[in-house]
């Protein structure tokens, strides 16, 4: 069922990892089909030095195992890269969770996304709008809170974004909820001046919280390509990151970025996005993932 989904979302991806097949598939030798499979791993976005890695890896494994299929051992090289950096989301509760990234990732409707599954199980969640900048970004939130019938801390515009943090936190202690979901405002990772905001609003939640963040997510939207290292560098700077959750798999070709990402960014990848409704999010398997893109 997951699977099922998983390939649906991935299908334009799927189209580049479908070549693999036929090359394996075929009556070349496996030195001539290990020559062709580098390209077209380059081809489905998994970056030079993945696939270069990949491929090493491949040769020395096929002559060990004396395996004359190729296939299981990609899947399973695939799997262990994907698994570098694996990390389920933290279990610790109450807890406070930062959302921060670029213009445009994805924040918003992650925030919901994680606010409609932790309600789902059960807990008690909070949402606030970090972003005084733009009136449109609190009632993008104020709106999904109604949708989901959860609270949504906001703050006056033009307000500083840590002064609305603060607020947000002590409501949240004093009305004992779970989980505190924190959206931030698009930022420019070039920007200093915003930069410097995220580092002072993870100040206040830890002064406000001990232990929090438990979380502080870079919402990365997949169709970014290489910038994402350099984004997820400056990000980590600021506001130590603990994971990724990356949005927008569904519709994208580059599916196949997934794995350049966790093995350069060395970030484990949490929740991927997989559409636009609160219900479009899944943790990230690294198997599933696989087994969806190469099956
Ligand atoms: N298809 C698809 N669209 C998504 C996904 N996640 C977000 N979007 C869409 O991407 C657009 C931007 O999403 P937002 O949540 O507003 O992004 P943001 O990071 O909060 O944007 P700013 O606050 O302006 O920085 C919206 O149209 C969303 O519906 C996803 O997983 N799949
Ligand atoms: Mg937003």
């Amino acid at each position: 069922m997951v699977l099922e989904k998983l390939k649906e979302t991935l299908s334009k991806t799927r189209k580049l990892f479908a070549p693999i097949e036929q090359l394996f598939a075929g009556s070349q030798t496996q030195a001539e089909i290990l020559d062709e499979l580098f390209e077209l791993l380059v081809l489905a976005d998994l970056g030079v030095a993945s696939s270069q890695k990949i491929i090493k890896d491949l040769k020395e494994k096929s002559k060990k195992s004396h395996q004359p299929d190729l296939m299981p051992l990609l899947k399973q090289e695939l799997i262990d890269m994907l698994s570098s950096e694996r990390g389920r989301a933290s279990q610790v509760f109450p807890a406070v969770w930062l959302l921060v990234g670029i213009n445009g990732g994805g924040k918003t409707t992650s925030a919901a996304k994680l606010a409609y599954k932790y309600q789902t199980e059960g807990k008690k969640v909070m949402l606030t709008a970090a972003d005084t900048f733009r009136a449109a970004a609190q009632e993008q939130l104020v709106l999904w809170g109604k949708k989901l019938n959860l609270p949504v801390i906001q703050g006056q515009p033009g307000a500083d974004p840590a002064s609305v943090v603060y607020d947000a936190l002590q409501s949240f202690k004093a009305r004992n909820y779970d989980l505190l979901i924190i959206d931030t405002a698009g930022r420019l990772h070039t920007y200093a001046h915003l930069m410097a905001e995220l580092e002072k609003i993870k100040k206040v939640i830890s002064r406000e919280v001990p232990g929090a963040p438990q979380e502080v997510l870079l919402v990365l939207d997949s169709t970014t390509g290489q910038n994402a290292i350099v984004q997820a560098r400056e990000f980590n700077r600021f506001s130590g990151l603990t994971g990724v959750f990356l949005t927008k798999l569904d519709g994208t070709a580059r599916g196949g970025s997934v794995l350049a990402i966790v093995e350069e960014l060395k970030l484990p990848i949490k929740y991927v996005g997989l559409g636009e409704t609160e219900k479009d999010i899944m943790e990230f398997e690294p198997e599933a993932f696989v087994e969806a893109l190469l099956s």
